[in-house]
């Protein structure tokens, strides 16, 4: 990717400052996209390159999925997603956003939403600081990468504007299909803010921001094909375990001085 121009970067970060997320340009090469694909069906089915599984050791299937398939760190199962995750223009674009120095991946998801249109492949609205606050502090924030093509119709993610200037309101839950319900109870609340949503569709190989405290969650997918995407959760040298956390205690992290499970992928 050619480097940013001061411009394109103060435009960004002031996009990003006001809203609590942007969308970037595809920037994710279509060689690599067409690589992470098969691997990503690998992966699913059970066979890890490194022989280290995503964690929790899920079940592992051949068979389309019917419900979300949430695969967490599966890129230390797999070098090509490792790659993928990695990607330097996903830190470019980060630093951009943030003014940071270093940029470092923490964790990242996998995420499949079979077709179908079932509330099962629903993600309920929350903001992602509503898990990680309990182990970690400052700036956290989430790359969101479509691997398919991220249509209207596919279930995007859906971001609610000026929502991370709301506090963190641990109000949602990632894991619901009742949309709606969890809209009134983050509203409740947040202490009567306006609700606008907006809809991040993607072309494949295009990525998505979004602030730790964004509202943010999606719908059914009602085309054709799975939506496929990679989550990967970023931070700052602004940021960090909370004290008294050991990084072994906290759910799905990785030593931040493991450069597979925790890779930096910016220094200024
Ligand atoms: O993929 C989705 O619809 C939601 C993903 C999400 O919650 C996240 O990236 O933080």
């Amino acid at each position: 990717m050619p480097a940013l121009s001061d411009q394109e970067k103060a435009a960004a970060a002031a996009q990003y400052e006001r809203d609590g997320f942007f969308i970037a340009p595809p920037v994710i090469p279509a060689d690599l996209l067409a690589r992470v694909r098969l691997r990503i069906a690998a992966v699913y089915a059970g066979e890890y390159e490194t022989g280290l599984a995503p964690v929790g050791n899920p079940h592992c299937s051949r068979e389309p999925p019917t419900s979300l398939v949430k695969l967490d760190n599966a890129h230390r199962s797999d070098r090509t997603i490792l790659e993928l995750v990695s990607h330097p223009a996903i830190g470019q674009w980060a630093a951009a956003l943030t003014g940071a120095r270093m940029i470092q991946v923490f964790a990242s998801q996998l995420l499949i939403k079979p077709p179908g249109g079932q509330d099962t492949g629903s993600v309920g609205w929350h903001q992602d600081q509503e898990y990680w606050d309990s182990a970690l502090e400052g700036e956290l924030f989430t790359a969101w990468v479509a691997i398919s093509d991220v249509t209207a119709e596919s279930g995007p993610m859906r971001f609610v504007l000026g929502s991370h200037h709301w506090g963190l309101l641990k109000a949602g839950d990632f894991f619901s299909g009742k949309l709606e319900a969890l809209k009134q109870r983050i509203l409740e609340k947040s202490g009567g803010h306006a609700w606008r949503e907006s809809a991040a569709v993607l072309a494949p190989g295009a990525l998505s921001f979004h602030h730790r405290l964004t509202v943010h969650g999606s719908g059914p997918n009602v085309a054709a094909g799975p939506r496929v995407s990679f989550a990967i959760h970023l931070r700052t040298e602004k940021s960090g375990l909370r004290a008294g956390t050991r990084w072994q205690d906290a759910g799905y992290l990785h030593d931040f001085n493991d450069p597979v499970g925790s890779p930096v992928i910016h220094r200024a």
